[in-house]
């Protein structure tokens, strides 16, 4: 980049970053009792655009992110430093062209895990088409493609349900996973990855962290069914949510979700408090321990140029 070209870059991010503040000013989101906000990193522009419009992980150092443009099927993995909040790496574009060819427009949520000593990014695809197959690719830490992924339906298709037929003309079209897959969340301590729909999901799809092969169907107890998961990940043999639906209509807040992976049984862990004009979309969430507290980050997206990471400590 030329000199110019950056100072007119930074002046155009300046003005992103003032516009933005003005619709949520910082210092008025404080979190809850007992899920206190203890930092805000706000990414504007291509930074926003890779650094958490969708979906976020750990691995205890870095965060690895992902974000999209998905009307022009462009998706981004991103890298950052977890103390500064810093971008270090980032790749634009990075859904490999078969997938692309295929209509697979953006990726979701994300989770990392290290299986066998290998690191991995599971990175869920969501489709242009609800009835296509829904994809998990793994990528590894310095966010370049395996080659591998896995189709996740909920079940092995047999060529009696249809497995020589395209997705859309199957017998099941639209049953499994319809909505495209939103999220995956990897638990490395007992080799298994999660997933889910994304609206009217009653029940969890269990997967082989190894292998990807389906294991089972972990029936979800204590409400009727869940809306809107946009991020999830495994913590201390639970299932944490980003749920991106308010507590009642018309409420300024966002619902953390906690499944029971032994029983399914599902509770509102807590509630976060939204504040500021915008109308919030909640997106990626991790979690991780640090200096013996646990916390958790979510990715919030706010309808203009801007994502934010917000860190919560879980009292
Ligand atoms: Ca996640
Ligand atoms: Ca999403």
């Amino acid at each position: 980049m030329t000199a110019l070209f950056t100072q007119i870059w930074s002046f155009i991010c300046a003005i992103a970053v003032f516009l933005t503040s003005l619709l949520a000013p910082s210092g008025l989101h404080k979190g809850s009792e007992n899920l206190p906000l203890v930092s805000t990193k706000q990414l504007v522009m291509i930074d926003a655009f890779a650094g958490g419009g969708q979906g976020i992980t750990n691995d205890g150092v870095y965060y690895y992110t992902s974000g999209s443009l998905a009307a022009i099927q462009l998706s981004a993995l991103a890298k950052l430093d977890m103390e500064t909040g810093e971008i270090i790496e980032k790749k634009l574009d990075v859904i490999p062209a078969e997938f692309k060819a295929m209509d697979y427009d953006h990726i979701g949520d994300i989770s990392y895990a290290e299986v066998d000593g290998e690191k991995l990014l599971y990175c869920s695809l969501e489709n242009l088409d609800d009835n296509a197959d829904h994809v998990v690719l793994l990528f590894d830490t310095d966010l370049n493609y395996t080659g591998r992924y896995a189709y996740m339906r909920g079940y092995v298709i047999t060529d009696e349900l249809g497995g020589n037929l395209p997705a859309d003309q199957r017998p099941d079209a639209g049953q499994f996973l319809c909505d495209g897959l939103p999220w995956c969340a990897a638990d490395d301590e007992n080799g298994k990855l999660y997933c889910s729909r994304y609206k009217g999901a009653d029940r969890l799809y269990v997967y082989d962290l190894k292998t990807l092969d389906f294991l089972y169907e972990l029936p979800i107890t204590g409400i009727d069914q869940i809306d809107r998961i946009q991020g999830a990940e495994v913590y201390n043999g639970a299932l944490y949510l980003n749920i991106d639906h308010e507590t009642k209509e018309g409420a300024k807040d966002r619902i953390i979700g906690k499944i029971d992976l032994t029983t399914g049984a599902y509770e509102t862990a807590y509630v976060r408090p939204i504040t500021g004009m915008i109308d919030w979309e909640a997106e990626g969430l991790t979690i991780f321990e640090k200096d013996g507290k646990t916390y958790l980050t979510t990715t919030d997206y706010d309808h203009t140029v801007a994502t934010y990471i917000h860190t919560y400590e879980m009292a």
